[in-house]
């Protein structure tokens, strides 16, 4: 299906143009508005230059990056309006007031290409959107002898929702750097603008906090099923949240409490009640662990974890987990809430959480992030009602540790079997009672990694799910139909061919 781009369009409208492998209506997430044109389809060539104002410099070298392996052109990034020729030109500052901090205005015409925005954000979101109106051979890492036809038109574009989150549970099962790294770029490219680090767990503790260094150097050494292990040094933490910054992205880092704690209490007995040693746990169960709720020596930990952890977090979110305590009384976790809320705001953070601690009467600032597979659920509507935000994850919506299918080899069921259009088809602000567009800060798909070893797994499980996500959390609700996205969302995968991404092929789409 590649390769027809150098050929005149059959369309006779567009006779005389080159033809595109894509219309700018193909793009996912859906932009809130966008006008296809084929007699504006844009040829990039050799001369093409990326234009760039000073503050669009940065994402103009992305842009480059992302287009130089496979056409083997140079593309220089030049500043300012010097000389003429064949541009993409990135501008920040003088898009509509619509679009806002994120959205852009995106025109490619046959002359070149227009990128405008109000800030570097808002380009790289544009350039997300132009990258998916080149041939899905621009993903190759290797240079390939065809043309480079761009779909002519016109996009302006913004998103729904602010939150827009992807979440990796590296404690269950550790992955590195790298491959952290590999997601971030995966999820970058539909608009994903946050990403939630699940960084401790029964199973293992996964980033190093100097004045308790047992943490990673005992509680790292675990995973689920007896495997190595693993933890981040806070010198490669800085350095994922730096590289997810470059893709528009911020980290928020979690640490689970007061459950789901025996790393951290097998690390340190004085952690446990009775200060005495206990096992690691490499199974899957949940809800046995407690930190000790009236023990000094919880809160200097908790004090001492949160006060690193954010001197090393630039965004303002700290989640303090706060799920399936069943080990802690009701009593207990109030007590702990209310001890560990002023910590979080002492280091300068906002809490977010799992919906539990909504039960709490967290600050307003507070996220209670939605795990439940019911509409109704008395303590979040409270805190909505209150004021607090809510982070919509719908447990049998939005969870891409559950199969797609019985035989799916992967992954869980404990919330239902989720298909590519399960996963797409619902609403964040008509799903829970009580909870509506005005309550909800955005969209989080979690990826629990109790069966997931590989990024092959995460690939699988996230790929072709998380793009739904993406789309609900970006487009306006009235344009987004599952007949609509279906089709588009085929047009997808020749680019995650391209990218080395090993998607499920679902029966629900006529894949490319
Ligand atoms: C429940 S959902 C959990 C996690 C598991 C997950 C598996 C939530 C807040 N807690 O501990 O990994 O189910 O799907």
């Amino acid at each position: 299906t590649f390769g027809l781009s150098a050929t005149a369009s059959a369309d006779p409208a567009a006779a005389g143009h080159p033809k595109a492998e894509r219309t700018v209506t193909d793009v996912i997430p859906a932009p809130v508005d966008a006008k296809p044109d084929p007699r504006a389809n844009f040829r990039l060539s050799p001369a093409t230059v990326i234009r760039a104002d000073r503050d669009g410099r940065q994402v103009a070298e992305y842009l480059a990056g992302l287009l130089r392996p496979a056409t083997g052109y140079r593309l220089p990034v030049v500043t300012g309006h010097r000389g003429g020729g064949p541009a993409i030109s990135l501008e920040t500052g003088h898009a509509s007031n619509r679009v806002g901090a994120e959205g852009y205005q995106l025109k490619v015409a046959s002359s070149g290409v227009s990128l405008r925005a109000n800030t570097d954000k808002g380009l790289f979101s544009g350039v997300q959107t132009l990258r998916q109106l080149f041939p899905s051979a621009i993903e190759a890492t290797t240079v390939q002898k065809r043309s480079w036809v761009v779909s002519g038109g016109t996009v302006l574009d913004y998103p729904r929702f602010g939150y827009r989150s992807a979440m990796l549970d590296v404690a269950r099962h550790f992955f590195t750097p790298a491959q952290v790294k590999l997601y971030i770029d995966q999820i970058a490219q539909y608009k994903i603008n946050t990403l939630h680090l699940h960084l401790s767990d029964d199973q293992g503790w996964r980033i190093e906090i100097k004045s308790w260094p047992k943490l990673a150097a005992v509680g790292g050494l675990t995973a689920v099923g007896g495997g190595p292990g693993g933890y981040y040094t806070q010198e490669q933490y800085t350095d994922l949240v730096r590289y997810a910054a470059s893709r528009h992205i911020t980290v928020v880092p979690e640490i689970d409490m007061p459950g789901h704690t025996n790393a951290a209490q097998h690390s340190y007995a004085e952690l446990n009640c009775d200060g005495k040693p206990i096992p690691a746990r490499t199974d899957i169960e949940v809800g046995y662990s407690s930190l000790c709720i009236n023990k000094d020596i919880t809160y200097t930990f908790v004090d001492d974890v949160l006060r690193e952890l954010a001197a090393i977090t630039p965004g303002k979110y700290l989640n303090i987990g706060g799920d399936e305590a069943h080990a802690t009384t009701p009593e207990d976790y109030q007590t702990f809430a209310k001890k560990v809320q002023p910590i979080v705001a002492k280091y300068g953070k906002q809490i977010t959480g799992w919906h539990d601690i909504a039960k709490t009467n967290p600050p307003l600032s507070a996220v209670p992030q939605f795990w439940g597979t019911t509409g109704t659920d008395a303590n979040v509507a409270a805190a909505a009602a209150r004021g607090n935000k809510i982070l919509m994850s719908p447990a049998n919506k939005a969870y891409m540790d559950m199969k797609y299918h019985p035989q799916t080899p992967l992954g869980l069921s404990w919330a239902g079997l989720i298909e590519v259009k399960t996963g797409y088809d619902w609403d964040p602000a008509t799903y829970l009672q009580g909870v509506t567009e005005n309550n909800v800060i955005g969209v989080e798909a979690p990826l629990w990694s109790e069966t997931l070893v590989t990024s092959e797994h995460i690939e699988f499980m996230a790929f072709p799910r998380l793009p739904g996500y993406a789309e609900i959390g970006w487009s306006p609700k009235d344009s987004r139909t599952w007949d609509a996205y279906r089709l588009r969302l085929a047009k997808q995968s020749p680019r995650w061919v391209q990218q080395g991404i090993d998607f499920y092929r679902s029966t629900q789409v006529d894949w490319e």
